[in-house]
């Protein structure tokens, strides 16, 4: 789970930093496609969902792996705390597969509906509310465990009111489709199956969010009724849409209306003949997670089981003709020339299937519906009438804009083929690995390879030998001179880094929750006997801790001055005061004198210690990096971004110690 969670957290930081930052020029983000919305949205649900689940798959490895406490009630752990942490993630999660799949919805209703959408606004307000809200949701999938009344009427309102900005999407897709002239191709046939199948989840989503019904369904077959309504019906029809919608763009060939047709309606009565019976079946008590059920239930739960049983298989032979449909299609469908759909979104202003560069330029595009507002934007692109056209510096290169208008800014220099992810990746896996065999030595040398892949992926990427002002061409009007990405002041390289410290202050919390929760659930905090150490190394840490940011501040001002030299020994001096902070850290563990195998609480502890050391570590690697670049020019007064990654990561990991220093030798003296 967390290397397919490291992916996840990767490729959302990876879509945050594209969309905000590397759209087509003069694409101002109240313009952007509505995809390119639902998809951001996602991608930060992503970054801030993702953690609290691997924090909890940490924690149970380090409580299995090196006897810590957590989980385990007889030393002040509670399996309660893996449930919050693992719904924590859960809930967000069920939104980061519906809104991509919302987002193809509200893609091709306005394609067949031949009009654009009706309330643009309303949908990314209620894609952003969908997105804020799912995160007050998670105790509805704990109503029984016994949680106070308050607390779940809190959470049931919470739950209900998420339906209303679904409600917002739908009337809005029912609004375009009114208000259009709508056409039924393959991809609407599913667009409507969406609507009836995911309508009947919502709704009975609605009624699972109200606690005394919730009581009565929780663990029967009525939630696995509800959760594939929504999911079946909320993710793959949509999915299913999309794949025959985009087919003409990957193969350049037409899907089969007769035979997707066919397919529609084996999966449309498949899937409903499967589940809705389970609807019935769950308020008849049937139970979920079995894989047999008592014949005291009734003739009424055998026969609809035998009905979902025998559907089930339908619902194969629909999967089964899907695929054999686009496989055809790929192979004998009917050419589909351009734009085949008369789409407005610009993936369709160039050929099907496109050439392997994609764009020959980058246009401006102001408009929200380009191929629907200026049809000559195709062919102005084809012939190369934009920025950056014909690849002037034999790189590849992609324009970097501003976050709200999408005013081009900087031209960065993308990497050449190489294999470094896919060694960086193989690493990742050798970590992991290593770890569940229990060998512990060689997950850290494959975690040391993991460094050595990103020290070898960062020196030798990005615009190093490339002059620090170029020509970005034009797109008609006033040709343009922009800075590369490391002279530029607004690098993907610095929003990557200000994006994976939000996930990173996402773990955090996660880990601040944890220890919230497990001392609610104490009797006493800190347990008998776990006296805390002085203030002294602490206070002592503390100072030395801001002086080291404040020297690094230092350094890269010095740099910022094209003064190398004093830049590099404020470098250092941040080097030496991080490693008195280190040594304090490890005089206060020791003061302390217990080890995190006694009790939950001194698990936390060294937790909350390990988590900064790990910190402050990264922090000195990145400054000996940063050290050697400068020495070599590469980091300079015209190329500022590693010292300012450097500092930004620096006074993060500062910041980290005064919620560490709160919650470790604070918190305890005042409850
Ligand atoms: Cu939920």
């Amino acid at each position: 789970m967390t290397f397919a969670e490291i992916a996840a957290v990767t490729a959302a930081i990876e879509l945050i930093v594209s969309i905000l930052k590397t759209r087509a020029p003069g694409m101002a983000i109240q313009r952007m496609p509505l995809f390119a919305w639902y998809v951001l949205i996602t991608a930060f649900m992503i970054a801030f969902g993702f953690p609290p689940l691997i924090l909890a798959s940490i924690l149970l490895e380090i409580e299995r792996a090196f006897g810590f406490v957590f989980f385990e009630v007889a030393r002040g752990g509670t399996p309660l705390l893996w449930q919050h942490l693992f719904w924590l993630f859960g809930h967000p999660e069920v939104y980061i597969i519906f809104l991509p799949a919302a987002g193809v919805v509200s893609t091709l209703i306005p394609v067949f509906a031949r009009r654009p959408i009706v309330g643009y606004t309303w949908i990314v307000l209620a894609v952003i509310g969908t997105g804020f809200l799912s995160f007050g949701l998670w105790v509805h999938h704990m109503f029984t465990i016994g949680i106070p009344l308050l607390a779940l009427s809190f959470f049931s309102a919470a739950s209900m009111a998420v339906a209303i900005p679904m409600g917002v999407q739908v009337f809005s897709w029912i609004a375009t489709l009114w208000a259009g002239k709508p056409q039924l191709r393959p991809p609407m046939r599913f667009i409507l199956g969406f609507f009836f199948i995911f309508v009947l989840g919502g709704l009975t989503g609605v009624m699972v969010a109200l606690v005394p019904f919730n009581w009565q369904v929780h663990d029967t077959h009525f939630i696995v009724a509800h959760l594939h309504y929504v999911v079946i019906g909320g993710l793959l029809f949509p999915l299913f849409a999309g794949v025959y919608y985009w087919l003409p763009h990957v193969t350049g060939r037409m899907p089969h209306d007769g035979f997707s047709r066919m397919v529609f309606w084996l999966l449309f009565i498949g899937f409903n003949l499967t589940f809705l019976p389970m609807h019935f079946t769950g308020l008849l008590g049937m139970p979920r997670r079995a894989y047999t059920y008592s014949a005291e239930l009734g003739a009424h739960v055998q026969w609809l089981n035998l009905v979902s049983t025998a559907a089930g298989f339908l619902l194969a032979v629909g999967f089964v003709a899907f695929c054999v449909d686009v496989w055809l299609a790929w192979r004998h469908g009917r050419r589909a020339g351009f734009n085949p759909w008369k789409a407005s979104t610009l993936e369709w202003a160039m050929p099907t299937p496109p050439p392997s560069y994609n764009f020959v330029s980058l246009p401006s595009v102001g408009e929200r519906e380009p191929l629907w507002e200026r049809p000559g934007i195709a062919e102005q692109l084809l012939e190369g009438r934009g920025f950056l056209a014909g690849a002037p510096r034999g790189r590849r290169e992609t324009l970097g804009t501003s976050l709200k208008a999408g005013k081009p800014e900087q031209v960065i220099t993308l990497s050449d083929s190489t294999p470094i992810p896919l060694f960086t990746a193989l690493t990742i896996v050798g970590v992991l690995a290593f770890f569940i065999a229990g060998w512990y030595w060689a997950a850290a040398a494959s975690f040391i390879g993991t460094i050595a892949m990103l020290w070898w992926w960062i020196w030798t990427t990005g615009d190093a030998g490339v002059a620090t002002m170029v020509d970005a061409g034009s797109d008609g009007a006033q040709p343009l001179t922009l800075p590369t990405q490391s002279a530029s002041p607004d690098a993907p390289g610095w929003w990557g880094t200000a994006m994976f410290l939000l996930v990173d202050a996402s773990l955090y919390g996660s880990l601040v929750f944890a220890y919230f929760y497990l001392w609610l659930s104490a009797d006493v905090w800190p347990p008998p006997g776990h006296d805390l150490p002085g203030l002294l190394w602490p206070a002592l840490g503390l100072v030395v801790l801001l002086a080291g940011s404040a020297a690094a501040h230092w350094a890269r001002r010095r740099n910022a001055a094209d003064r190398p030299l004093a830049a590099r020994g404020g470098l250092l001096l941040a080097f030496g005061l991080l490693l008195a902070f280190l040594g304090t850290q490890a005089a206060t563990l020791l003061e302390y004198g217990q080890a995190p195998q006694v009790h939950a609480y001194a698990s936390l502890i060294w937790v909350l210690v390990g988590y900064q050391g790990v910190h402050a570590l990264a922090a000195l690697l990145m400054a000996v990096f940063v050290w050697l670049r400068s020495r070599r020019g590469i980091a300079s007064a015209q190329r500022p971004l590693d010292f300012r990654v450097l500092t930004l990561f620096w006074h993060y990991t500062t910041g980290l110690w005064l919620v560490g220093l709160l919650l470790v030798h604070l918190f305890p003296r005042v409850v």
